[in-house]
């Protein structure tokens, strides 16, 4: 009953002008006109059944499926079907009840791009990676970042003492954990006292400037508290987990942070949820492209090679949505994170050159000497590499460097 219907939003001599397109692969035993019609309907003004009244100013709203290639479909959408600004009404749209439609057994959003007319309505960076390498007194190696581990557990005194032997170690960047924010033992007032205080214990003794990327992730209107807090102490920097979060609140934070001349730390947790499964859900490219939009300063992109799932290609592609040029938005710092010890390092060098935030936990704390040596491991390995000095060669000459190949290898 009324079915062909969804076949109106199929027209595949249309031609996009300043529209958004939204590529998705589906899955469906209809034939894929009918599927990807139902897509474009759901996703744009259509509902299940013909409607007896669509006046033709509304007919002009009717997404667009405009190419077919197997399974792969590309939708436009004008404009004017989104609120300016919105990623919350965005996401409802194109990445909204389209999952579970029961006529779709699978249905994958792997990609979409903005007219410059849309992305205007979207902060983006307000640091970027020149502004990030500004505040860190950092130009022409990549940075490093180490998450004291384990992930939970320390009271403040321990955890500052952990940062505090990272960043003499030579870390630039000290990180909370994801699930780290404010638990009984370790309440975030107190933490980002006793770390602020290491903090210059290691900059007056290093002559480096170090960073704290405190976790703020918590229910917004207390993420803006904690934002306030954490530029009062000085720090330049906050990390939201961004899809536990939510992107209202990221762009609630965004906005805050604007204010506090404060610099966005993004973590990704939960992602895999939606973007393992290579036949639905949502691709980590839309998710980066989003977190450009909506104004994180840095993005964990992956490793290709530590311990999380992901590989080479996967984590180029996402380099590239940080940091090629965009519309308005300033770069984003790509972090590399997961499984990385110093042996890791040329691997990651040869994928991201400098221009990447290099994040080692476990390749840090579990050196066999200890914090402070495996930061000073990690910054060996960095330096081998841009002198173009074998790992092996340098670590002949730096003791701290041979233990953590000892201990980890180069895979
Ligand atoms: C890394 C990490 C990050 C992962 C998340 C962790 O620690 O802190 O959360 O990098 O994955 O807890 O696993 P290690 P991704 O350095 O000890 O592995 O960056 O891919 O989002
Ligand atoms: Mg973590």
């Amino acid at each position: 009953m009324g079915f062909e219907w969804y076949t109106d939003f199929v027209d595949l001599s249309y031609k996009p002008e300043d529209e958004i397109v939204c590529y998705f692969k589906v899955k469906s035993d209809l034939p894929i006109e009918e599927s990807s019609g139902r897509v474009a309907s759901e996703s744009s003004v259509g509902t299940w059944t013909t409607l007896s009244r669509l006046p033709d100013r509304i007919k002009w709203l009717m997404a667009k499926v405009f190419r077919i290639d197997g399974e792969r479909i590309a939708v436009a959408y004008k404009t004017d079907l989104f609120e300016e600004g919105n990623i919350p009404q965005f996401l409802s749209s194109v990445a909204g009840n389209i999952f579970g439609m029961r006529a779709i057994k699978g249905l994958r959003f792997e990609d979409f791009e903005v007219p410059a007319s849309f992305a205007k309505h979207f902060k983006g960076p307000n640091f970027g990676i020149d502004g990030v390498r500004n505040i860190m007194r950092v130009h022409d190696r990549p940075l490093t970042a180490t998450v004291p581990k384990p992930k939970v557990g320390f009271d403040a005194d321990e955890y500052a003492e952990v940062g505090y032997r990272s960043w003499v170690g030579g870390i630039d960047i000290l990180k909370d954990d994801e699930n780290l924010t404010s638990q009984p033992f370790i309440r975030f007032e107190k933490r980002l006292a006793k770390v602020m205080k290491a903090r210059e214990r290691a900059e007056n003794e290093t002559g480096e400037k170090k960073g704290y990327l405190i976790n703020i992730t918590a229910e917004a209107r207390e993420m803006e508290r904690r934002a306030e807090l954490v530029a009062d102490y000085g720090n330049e920097f906050v990390m939201v987990d961004i899809l536990t979060a939510g992107f209202s609140a990221v762009q609630t934070v965004r906005n805050k942070c604007e204010e506090l001349g404060l610099a966005i730390h993004a973590h990704r947790a939960m992602h895999g949820a939606f973007t393992r499964n290579e036949e639905h859900g949502i691709s980590l490219k839309v998710l980066t492209k989003l977190a450009r939009m909506a104004g994180v300063d840095h993005m964990h992109v992956g490793t290709g090679v530590g311990k999380m799932a992901g590989d080479k290609a996967e984590v180029m592609e996402l380099r590239d949505v940080c940091r090629k040029s965009w519309h308005n938005f300033k770069p984003v710092f790509p972090v590399s994170s997961g499984g990385l010890h110093p042996g890791l390092i040329p691997d990651i060098i040869e994928l991201f050159g400098v221009d990447v935030i290099i994040q080692a936990g476990g390749g840090v704390h579990g050196h066999p000497d200890g914090s402070e040596k495996g930061a000073m491991a990690l910054r060996q390995a960095i330096s081998a590499v841009l002198e173009g000095v074998d790992l092996e060669d340098y670590a002949k000459s730096h003791s701290e460097l041979a233990r953590a190949l000892e201990r980890w290898g180069r895979v």
